[in-house]
This record gives C-alpha cells, sequence and structure tokens, in this order.
C-alpha cells in the first residue's frame, strides 16, 4: 500500500536558498537539508542583528520569520511545512520522512506539537514581550510560563523513553528539529528552570553525533563553546 508518488527522475530538482538564523528553529531545517544531501545554498539572516526585519528579506517573506526556503521562485515558510517538504524531496533511500499512512502521521504528530506546544512554551521567557506589554507583570508571566515549560519539555522525553529516533529506528526530519528545542533547553538562562530528560539528553548526543549537525551549526557560527549563550 504507497500512497506516496516518488518524485520523477526526470523533474528537474528545484533550486533552494534556506534563510536561517543561528540557533533558531530554522536550523531544524538547515541540518535536515544536509543530511538529505540535496544541493541548496544558504542565507543567514541573524535574527538577535534584526536582520528578518530588513527590506531585503521582507520582500522575500513579508512575516519576517525563519525559516524560509526559496524554491525557485517560490517561498515556503514553517519549520514543519518545509521539513516535510525536504523529507519529501531528499532520495528516497535517505528515509527522512515516512510514506506509508500511519508513520507518516506520527512525523506530523510530533512536528505539529514542536511548532505549536514546545515553540510557544519557551515564549514567556524568551519573548514576553510578545504576550503582555508591562515588563512589570514579566514575573507573573513566568510564574505560570516556565512549570508550563518544565511540564511540556517533559512530555518530550517521556515520548522519546525507548526510541533511538523519534520515529523508532530511523532517522527522520523530525530529529534536527527536536535538537532545536534540546538546544534552547540547555541555554544558560533556561537550564535551572527544566528537569533532567535523560531520553532527549541521549537522543541529542546522538545527534551531535552526525557530522550533517555540527557542519549546520558551524556554518551558522555556532560551537561547542558558545552553543549555550542566550
Ligand atoms: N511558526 C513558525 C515560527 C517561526 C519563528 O517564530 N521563528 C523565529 C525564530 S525561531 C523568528 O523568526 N523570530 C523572529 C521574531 O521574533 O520576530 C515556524 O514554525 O516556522
Amino acid at each position: 500500500m504507497a500512497f506516496y508518488k516518488p518524485i520523477s527522475l526526470e523533474s528537474p530538482m528545484p533550486a533552494l536558498t534556506l534563510y536561517s538564523s543561528p540557533r533558531a528553529c530554522s536550523l531544524a531545517c538547515h541540518i535536515a537539508l544536509e543530511e538529505s544531501g540535496l544541493p541548496f545554498e544558504l542565507g543567514q539572516v541573524k535574527v538577535r542583528e534584526g536582520q528578518h526585519l530588513n527590506d531585503t528579506y521582507l520582500k522575500l517573506n513579508p512575516w519576517g520569520k525563519v525559516p524560509a526556503l526559496q524554491i525557485d521562485d517560490e517561498v515556503l515558510t514553517e519549520a514543519h511545512a518545509i521539513l516535510s517538504y525536504i523529507g519529501d524531496l531528499a532520495p528516497s533511500d535517505k528515509h527522512l520522512l515516512p510514506h506509508d499512512p500511519l508513520p507518516r502521521a506520527r512525523a506530523h504528530e510530533w512536528m505539529n506539537f514542536l511548532s505549536s506546544t514546545v515553540h510557544i512554551a519557551f515564549r514567556p521567557l524568551f519573548k514576553p514581550h510578545f504576550l503582555i506589554s508591562d515588563e512589570k507583570l514579566y514575573p507573573q508571566l513566568q510564574k505560570v510560563g516556565i512549570p508550563n515549560l518544565r511540564k511540556t519539555l517533559k512530555e518530550v522525553d517521556h515520548r522519546l523513553k525507548g526510541r533511538t529516533w523519534a520515529l523508532g529506528d530511523t532517522y527522520s526530519v523530525v530529529d534536527p528539529y527536536l535538537l532545536v528545542f534540546w538546544i534552547w533547553s540547555q541555554r544558560d538562562d533556561v537550564v535551572a528552570h527544566v528537569t533532567k530528560m535523560p531520553n532527549w539528553r541521549a537522543h541529542a548526543e546522538r545527534i551531535f553525533e552526525r557530522p550533517a549537525t555540527w557542519q549546520c551549526l558551524n556554518r551558522e557560527g555556532v560551537t561547542k563553546d558558545n552553543i549555550a549563550d542566550p
């Protein structure tokens, strides 16, 4: 039972440019592209320097967020959508996104959980100004937000129990997406707020052993020395 139509060998490979910012959620797409072996270019958009709001980038992605993937003359946004696209475009022997319905749905279950719940759970710590204007209320926000973050991250750890990779035995586009939030959870300003997550730690250690991971981190200017910087 195959619902997946392989991309024809005759169809030309699209030109791909990924716009990514160091340590941002776009890192997942960067690593997935590197793992896929597909040719791509990297456009660096340093969010901390406000480059996501400059005219050139806003012309490409008026939403002003990373990641964005330029595919020939189209632009695709949202990490979940870009990872799915990379998984489908990658050579099938890479197995970056399952083809069969249930494992494929599991991949989407993970990616949706990561984008809609895990990513957002960091907001009270990282971007309180997106949620409330009065700085005096930040401690109130964090009083609720930090336990929620802790619980959400613990849930990720729980879901990884007994698994080598997010989907079981095979590395997929979900795994580098998990790595992004692991790195965030180990930031100097976060780590004290979260509990031990042994399953997720072991998962992250496995990803750090893959050459593509450090190739991408280093390409974005992230090293072992600065990986936990806020
Ligand atoms: N829902 C989007 C979220 C994208 C997003 O918020 N990206 C952050 C970096 S992790 C960003 O561009 N931030 C710029 C800003 O805060 O305005 C996705 O999953 O791709």
